[in-house]
């Protein structure tokens, strides 16, 4: 896969790769990673990339031209039928099931911005897709490029990541991940749970699956709504709310009146 990031600090997206899983993968060359800097396509003694906003206001605006200059050298390095996405606050939200598209193609060219935003002509003319990574406010688009290329770069064929089996991942997709625990059994009085501990690998599965579906239901309702449940999740997450029901009795008990 063939990445390629447009932005101001390239130094910001090329040290986020210098180590885990996604640096390995980019040393093993199961994806490659460059950055065109728009200030090397500046003109003027002072290289300048931004100017005052048109209609007044705070801030800084990125200038087109160098911007458009930088988009089409990435461009024209990159494959065809690679996406050019343009990081904003005002995109699409990026999802797993994009990252897993992007995965699936040749590259991609992400632009970051900077400063209150990017002139919206250089967004009309390259910008095939744009994409924000939630509803927050960053600095700049590079730490929002870093999310994306890490989220694609571990989905490839090759990367540490990408060796999750089938089974494990359709067992939970669309749930949030069950609660994890490691040596030792007991921390502070807090016992592991025993059926962890049994070695029996059937029920151990079943125990994370109510779990996913139980904290699901508790924390991101939103995530069941589009997912139809069997007869036997069902059963698993009613016994979750069952217990979840005296958990919060018991704790309504030992507040003070
Ligand atoms: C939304 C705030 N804007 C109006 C006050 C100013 C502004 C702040 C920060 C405009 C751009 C930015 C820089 N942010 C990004 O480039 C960005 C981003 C983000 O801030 N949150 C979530 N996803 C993204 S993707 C790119």
């Amino acid at each position: 896969m063939h990445i390629t990031t447009v932005c101001l600090h390239p130094e910001m997206v090329l040290d986020a790769f210098k180590g885990g899983v996604c640096g390995r993968a980019l040393e093993a060359g199961v994806a490659s990673l460059r950055c065109v800097n728009p200030r090397d396509f500046a003109a003027g003694p002072h290289r300048s990339v931004d100017d005052r906003p048109y209609g007044g206001g705070p801030g800084m605006v990125l200038s087109p031209e160098p911007l458009l200059a930088a988009v089409r050298a990435a461009r024209a390095g990159a494959p065809g039928g690679a996406p050019v996405i343009f990081l904003t606050p005002q995109g699409g939200r990026f999802t797993q099931r994009r990252a897993r598209e992007l995965a699936a193609g040749p590259g991609m060219v992400l632009v970051a911005g900077r400063y209150e935003g990017i002139d919206e002509r250089a967004v009309e003319l390259e910008a095939d897709e744009e994409l924000s990574l939630g509803d927050f406010v960053l600095s700049g688009g590079e730490l929002a490029a870093c999310a994306v290329i890490d989220a694609v770069v571990r989905l490839l064929p090759g990367a540490l990541g990408d060796d999750r089996s089938a089974e494990e991942e359709s067992f939970s997709v669309g749930l949030l991940d069950f609660p994890q625990y490691t040596r030792p059994a007991v921390v502070e009085d807090r016992e592991a749970p025993e059926v962890l501990l049994s070695g029996d690998h059937e029920q151990v599965r079943t125990w994370r699956l109510k779990q996913s579906l139980g904290r699901t239901w508790a924390r991101r309702p939103e995530l069941l709504s589009g997912r139809d449940l069997d007869e036997r999740e069902s059963r698993l997450l009613a016994e979750f709310q069952a217990e979840y029901d005296i958990k919060i009795r018991d704790a309504k008990d030992d507040q003070p009146h």
